[in-house]
């Protein structure tokens, strides 16, 4: 693998207070993606590469959170495929916030998404409606980057997504396997997921291999 740093990516998706232990849709040992990703995105920017994250911003009331509906609970399918989960990442709460511990000092670009109140948005560069943008492809084609190196949360949502849209848009998509973690809901959609993603021509590394490449 030979990464031009110049023209590398690494993306650190929904590191936020609700994904992590404690939080209001805690993904197990969520916040275990911290470490490796904050040795990353150091390497990575002094070196010259960029970092970008995302947040999850939903409104009160958004159409993803199963109290806006009646007679729904958290994990419940409506239209078009649309999980249920509890409320989580509301705009200017605690939950919204990145996790503290997590070194933003690195990052040069921070997406938001999600923020529609009857749209949800897992991918970092589409919308779910696979149409509108986030301004994250545009972003960082004017960087002229080739390479998207990504971790964060969660595997089998956000991650996924984002994964198979960079791939997809011809960025060649490196997954840290040891900086993300899965909501595993329904039960084996992480495995699926990662199948997917394999299938796709998206790659795993993880982060010693990566900062040994980068370095
Ligand atoms: C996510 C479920 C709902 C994620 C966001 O960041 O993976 N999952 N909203
Ligand atoms: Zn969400």
């Amino acid at each position: 693998m030979t990464l031009n740093i110049a023209r590398t990516l690494l993306l650190m998706v929904d590191v936020q207070n609700d994904f992590c232990p404690g939080g209001a849709l805690a993904v197990q040992d969520g916040d275990g993606v911290i470490a490796p990703l904050n040795r990353l995105a150091a390497v990575c920017a002094s070196l010259g590469g960029r970092v970008a994250a995302t947040q999850d911003w939903h409104p009160a009331g958004h159409i993803s959170f199963a109290s806006s509906h009646s007679d729904k609970k958290p994990g419940d399918i409506i239209e078009q495929g649309q999980i249920l989960w509890p409320d989580h990442c509301v705009q200017g709460t605690r939950g919204a916030a990145f996790h503290e511990e997590l070194n933003l000092n690195p990052v040069n670009l921070i997406i938001r998404k999600g923020f529609r109140p009857g749209l949800d948005s897992y991918s970092a560069f589409f919308e779910n409606d696979h149409s509108t943008s986030t301004g994250l492809e545009g972003g960082i084609k004017q960087m002229n980057i080739e390479t998207v190196i990504m971790g964060g949360l969660a595997t089998d949502y956000c991650v996924l997504y984002s994964a198979m849209d960079s791939r997809r848009l011809g960025f060649k998509t490196i997954v840290v396997s040891d900086a993300v973690r899965g909501v595993d809901y329904p039960p084996g959609s992480v495995e699926k997921a990662m199948a997917q993603m394999q299938d796709a021509g998206i790659i795993f590394a993880d982060s010693a291999q990566l900062l040994k490449e980068l370095c």
